[in-house]
């Protein structure tokens, strides 16, 4: 990897805004004709052929503590081990393949192994619940799901919503006594090793991944990948996260979200970098631990788990060598200043903000290493990249500071290519030759972006977003909710977090037990992260007349701002 004087691997930012194409990154990946642009063997067999076959790829720490460490050549093995098996029960290339597991092993050679077969993968969080869980399967006709013997228990409950779901691969079960039906029980470190699989030819514009995010309206919507986003994921990890031959690089994020696959599977292993991966969620003295312990270098989280790290304090840091340590990076919501100048102050290193979105499949604006870091801003657009800031007209607001819509020009290598069969939003999603990206944001006299705030109703808890439909869906399945609403309250953690305005059927009272019944089914059926944490009840919502619920007026009622304009509510 070549690196400039300053040390960097993207050197002058003028320079690599100056010279940028994306076929000089086409020429670094080798991608001559007859190489298949297969991401699947990007990650695997071209580092091999690198002459990486023994460099550890993935470093894991079980939730017990247990460390094992697999080699690029593992990892090849593994992922032809999982192409072949879903090949040999009858999966073809674009059909959508599941992943439904927590962070293990199995998650990373399967997910490898669909793409090597050309079947699109749909990576889910394990803390999906059964309607979260099926909502999406269902939308996409997965005809195969790769689950674990705890999580299975979730999906069987799904499963008879899911006519086309025909094969359940169930890893590391060790009863397999305990699965029921057709679910199978495999192990890919107990089965043959497959030396060699025929990759998909996939080209460029091959489907990769269908990555389902939260809109506006309706349930949530499958942003659908292909093949060539690897290219924006390789020089995006390269550039930002600069990660270079020796580094152990550390990306928090789950693969359920669109994070933990760029950055936590792509870009790195495109490059041969090695990478840890931890079991468990956010534990303070485990995360500090699998620093010191596997020397990381490279550091990419999520502002609400800095957030939590400033708030256990310094002194537990005190306690952790963590002078591996030499480059964070931040993605998913607003990097507060103050998280910065902390992070300065007590691991001696700025977080470097990035900002992206599941449908721009990899990171559009960001803070550069090697580059003053203003703190509170997400930096400038990626070279290569035409960022902007959209009037109401959807033109470029050229004075400096001015908010608007922040939008993107199309098109990019990782760019969405659909919304799994819904044609019509996502043709919504461009206006005026941008793709408009939800967000509000303006750009100061030098160039850096500032985010303003989201330009529609989409809930953005601990960097995660939720649909309000989503969570009213479920409400309204509750046997005492009349009518519901859901809207992001603001949270000094997690930035926001789900609250629920609802109007009782008659014979409810509204009471402490009900509203915690409430808040319980919202969590089992969709996930703790959609679960309202506050319930207000009300005789009813406020409406317009075409009966659409106003979260506008909730919004304003939950901030004690005026509530505008209600001239068209129902029964003013
Ligand atoms: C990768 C990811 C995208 C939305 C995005 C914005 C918010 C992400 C941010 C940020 C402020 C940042 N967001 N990064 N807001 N500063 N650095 O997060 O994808 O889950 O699709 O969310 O998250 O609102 O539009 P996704």
């Amino acid at each position: 990897m070549n690196t400039d004087k300053s040390g960097t691997n993207i050197g002058s930012y003028e320079e690599r805004v100056k010279n940028f194409t994306w076929d000089a990154v086409s020429q670094e990946l080798g991608f001559e004709d007859g190489v298949p642009r297969n991401i699947g063997w990007c990650c695997t067999d071209r580092v091999c052929e690198q002459g990486l076959r023994e460099k550890t790829a993935l470093i894991w720490e079980s939730a017990q503590g247990e460390v094992h460490r697999y080699t690029f050549n593992e990892m090849r093995l593994y992922s032809n081990a999982f192409a072949k098996l879903l090949q040999e029960l009858g999966v073809k290339d674009g059909e959508r393949v599941a992943i439904y597991l927590d962070r293990v092993p199995s998650l990373y050679f399967s997910l490898l192994g669909i793409l090597k077969l050309g079947a699109i993968a749909v990576p889910m969080f394990s803390a999906f619940g059964e309607e979260a869980l099926q909502v999406r399967l269902a939308n996409c006709d997965a005809v195969a799901c790769i689950t674990s013997p705890r999580l299975a228990r979730k999906l069987r409950k799904a499963r008879p919503g899911l006519p086309a779901l025909k094969r359940v691969i169930v890893v590391d079960a060790d009863d397999e006594s305990k699965l029921k039906g057709d679910e199978m029980a495999y192990s890919v470190e107990d089965a043959p090793p497959v030396e060699v699989f025929p990759v998909f030819p996939a080209t460029e514009e091959t489907p990769s991944l269908l990555h389902y995010t939260s809109g506006t309206t309706g349930q949530p919507k499958g942003a659908l990948h292909v093949h060539g986003s690897i290219l924006s994921q390789y020089i995006t990890t390269k550039w930002v996260m600069d990660l270079k031959p020796d580094d152990v690089y550390w990306c928090t994020a789950d693969p359920g979200w669109v994070t933990g696959i760029s950055y936590g599977v792509i870009g790195p292993w495109s490059l041969g970098a090695t990478q840890l991966v931890l079991e468990v969620g956010f534990i303070p003295a485990r995360w500090y631990s699998a620093i010191e312990k596997h020397r990381v270098s490279v550091w990419y989280s999520a502002p609400t788990a800095i957030r939590l790290l400033m708030r256990e304090g310094e002194e537990i840091v005190k306690q952790y060598d963590l002078s591996s340590l030499r480059h964070l990076c931040s993605v998913g919501e607003p990097l507060n200043p103050e998280a910065v100048i902390w992070s300065e102050k007590v691991y001696g290193l700025p977080f470097h903000d990035t900002w992206w979105q599941t449908e721009t499949g990899a990171i559009m604006i960001t803070n550069y290493p090697g580059m003053e870091v203003r703190p509170g801003s997400m930096g400038k657009p990626f070279p290569g990249t035409t960022a902007a800031v959209l009037d109401d007209r959807f033109e470029p607001i050229t004075e400096p500071n001015k908010p608007g819509k922040l939008a993107l020009k199309p098109p990019w290598a990782s760019m969405f290519r659909e919304y799994w069969g819904n044609r019509t939003i996502y043709e919504s999603k461009f206006k005026n030759g941008w793709y408009i990206t939800g967000d509000r944001a303006r750009i100061d006299e030098d160039g850096y972006y500032w985010f303003e705030g989201r330009d529609d109703d989409v809930i953005n808890t601990g960097g995660h977003l939720v649909a309000p439909f989503e969570v009213e869906s479920a409400l309204l399945e509750h046997e005492a909710v009349a009518e519901s609403a859901a809207i992001g309250t603001p949270d000094k953690v997690n930035m926001e977090v789900v609250k629920a305005y609802v109007a009782l059927k008659s014979g409810f009272e509204p009471t402490k037990d009900l509203e915690l019944s409430i808040m319980n089914f919202v969590r089992k059926r969709l996930s703790p992260l959609a679960m309202p944490q506050y319930i207000e009840f009300m005789d009813k919502l406020p409406k317009t007349r075409s009966g659409k619920i106003m979260r506008r007026v909730l919004r304003a009622m939950d901030r004690g701002e005026p509530i505008g304009d209600i001239s068209t509510l129902e029964d003013e």
